[in-house]
């Protein structure tokens, strides 16, 4: 197949033929007035050949609408950069034998939700004994010593923390990010640390479904993993990049 990398469309039924698919709700009850409302919207939204094929009453003046169209607008591939994480991933047992080669002690890393933040489960994901996904949690890797500080820590909280067990890395996780709460408390983290000189001491990491590894780099630490992401691939960027800066 021949693909066009500088014109890339959406695929339906055919290469190119731009087909989408488009769900919202609208505030008016559902009906005939309401399905063409939402065929309007579609097409200012640059939609051609637009279709309602689902309306739902949700039942207090609102309705759902599934919606097929034709986008026609195409995307060049070949000038599209992405800031990520570029880490040889190691498996857990590569890891642990990683740290005792090229580090030669245990590697501490210390984590939380931190600010308001109570979403536990992704940290939990990335740290806990038990692990996710079928790999375990930093805590099961018996070169690292991984302490997870749990939900709501106060910055100022965690950088104690991090001092007094000496960690190598800060984990940091930010799931609710309404009104840019995230970007606050995240910057307010970098501010409290590079004013107690402590910034570079520690391999700075924060993650979550909202979180990109160039956010991470904007608001001043080392890298941003979102979502899908397995504990080997955070273990593996910190003794990677702690070996780098030995
Ligand atoms: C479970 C849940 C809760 C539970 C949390 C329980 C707990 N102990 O964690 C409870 C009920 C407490 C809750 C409360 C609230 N929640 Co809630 N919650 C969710 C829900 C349904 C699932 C989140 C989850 O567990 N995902 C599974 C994990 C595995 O995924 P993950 O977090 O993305 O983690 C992965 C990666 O992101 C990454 N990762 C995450 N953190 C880190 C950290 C590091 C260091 C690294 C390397 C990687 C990493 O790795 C993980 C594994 O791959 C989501 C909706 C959804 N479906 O996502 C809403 C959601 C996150 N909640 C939301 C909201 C608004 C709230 C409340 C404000 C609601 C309210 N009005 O009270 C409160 C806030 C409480 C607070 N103070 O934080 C919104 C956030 C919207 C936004 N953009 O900010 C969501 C998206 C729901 C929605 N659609 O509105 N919530």
């Amino acid at each position: 197949m021949n693909i066009d990398m500088k014109n890339i469309r959406p695929y339906g039924d055919t290469l190119n033929d731009g087909a989408v698919q488009l769900s919202f709700t609208l505030p008016v009850p559902a009906g005939e007035e309401a399905k063409e409302a939402a065929k309007i919207m579609a097409t200012k939204m640059g939609l051609e050949d637009v279709s309602v094929v689902y309306m739902a009453d949700m039942g207090i003046g609102f309705s759902f609408f599934v919606v097929y169209g034709k986008s026609t607008h195409s995307v060049d591939m070949t000038v599209i950069k992405v800031a990520k994480v570029e880490t040889n991933v190691l498996n857990f047992y590569q890891v642990n034998d990683y740290i005792r080669e090229k580090i030669g002690r245990k590697v501490s890393i210390v984590g939380a939700c931190t600010g308001t933040d109570a979403h536990t489960v992704g940290l939990d994901a990335i740290m806990n004994m038990k692990g996710y996904a079928g790999e375990y949690g930093l805590e099961r890797y018996p070169e690292i010593n991984a302490y997870n500080l749990g939900s709501q820590v106060p910055n100022e909280e965690l950088i104690k923390k991090a001092v007094e067990l000496n960690a190598d890395a800060i984990l940091v996780s930010q799931v609710v990010t309404q009104k840019n709460v995230h970007v606050e408390n995240l910057t307010n983290l970098v501010d409290l640390l590079d004013a107690e000189g402590l910034r570079d001491r520690f391999i700075l990491i924060v993650g979550g479904p909202r979180i990109s590894h160039e956010l991470a780099l904007e608001l001043g630490f080392d890298a941003g993993f979102s979502v899908g992401t397995l504990p080997p691939e955070v273990a593996s960027y910190i003794v990677q990049t702690l070996a780098d800066r030995f």
